[in-house]
């Protein structure tokens, strides 16, 4: 039996006070990928400190160790449980996530890995892409405590100041040159992926591959997503948050891209 609007794919997500509750760079790529196919399912709701436990009691295994080299599992967002029989699939890691749900349902909704570009968009999704998730994760890292319900909150501020080796508040502030270089890579990174999208004649420059969303895309648009989390450290561009910025550059081709999105972002 696969999923049914009865018996639907349970998403887990982590929720925040902005305005679709979801917010976060991975789960976006699952959720977009599901509102694409149209397949039925539900989000459970998991505060950042509840991910572990509430992963270890369902079977759901982590996605890697935590680069602390304490050697702990890192349990991680999304997962995903399809009811299909005769167990359950329980799933973590948005890539292997998305190809289960392309093989498991290959005739519901479209094809985001065909397979004349599935090597290509692996390379990217495993490469490319990390030029511009760097610079914007620090870009907007600092202004995730306050999208976060209270022990979210908490455990995100220790969690990633211990990575980042200082308070998080102080990670590219207003103004700073640290900022400057991460609004620097981030316009090199767009400029690079920008390129790659114009190679793509069949798609206008519009379309990773082809002349329809693949994975490619969705990720991409999933990054967009993720960098709309409100700040007020970039005054000095006259926006409200990094997408705000991203939008203005590359001739506001990346704005006409999450055009093709707007009806993806249902938040089942
Ligand atoms: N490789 C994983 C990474 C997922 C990931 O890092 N998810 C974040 C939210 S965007 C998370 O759940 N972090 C939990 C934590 O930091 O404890 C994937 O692609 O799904």
């Amino acid at each position: 039996m696969a999923a049914t609007p009865s018996n639907p794919i349970i998403l887990y997500d982590i929720p925040a006070s902005t305005e679709l509750k979801a917010w976060a760079i991975n789960i976006w790529k699952t959720r977009l990928l599901l509102n694409l196919k149209g397949l039925p399912y539900r989000t459970e709701w998991v505060s950042y400190p509840d991910i572990q436990p509430t992963f270890e009691k369902l079977g759901i295994k982590h996605t890697s160790l935590k680069t602390d080299g304490s050697g702990r599992p890192h349990y991680t967002c999304p997962a995903i449980i399809d009811p299909t029989s005769p167990e359950p699939t329980k799933l973590s890691d948005s890539t292997p996530i998305a190809l289960y749900i392309e093989e498991t349902y290959p005739n519901v909704g479209p094809k985001v890995f065909p397979d004349a570009s599935k090597d290509a968009q692996l390379e990217f999704i495993d490469t490319v892409v990390w030029d511009i998730i760097h610079p914007i994760s620090s870009l907007v890292t600092a202004q995730v405590p306050a999208i976060l319900d209270p022990r979210g909150s908490e455990y995100f501020y220790r969690e990633r100041s211990a990575l980042r080796g200082k308070p998080l508040e102080t990670v590219c502030l207003a103004g700073s040159d640290e900022r400057k270089q991460a609004w620097e890579d981030l316009k090199r990174g767009l400029d690079a992926i920008a390129k790659i999208y114009d190679r793509n004649v069949e798609g206008k420059g519009e379309y990773f591959a082809g002349s329809d969303i693949t994975y490619a895309d969705i990720y991409l648009a999933a990054i967009f997503l993720w960098a709309r989390i409100p700040s007020d450290r970039d005054q000095d561009l006259n926006v409200d948050s990094v997408w705000g910025g991203i939008a203005k550059l590359n001739d506001g081709r990346w704005e006409k891209f999450m055009q093709k999105f707007e009806g993806l972002l249902q938040v089942n």
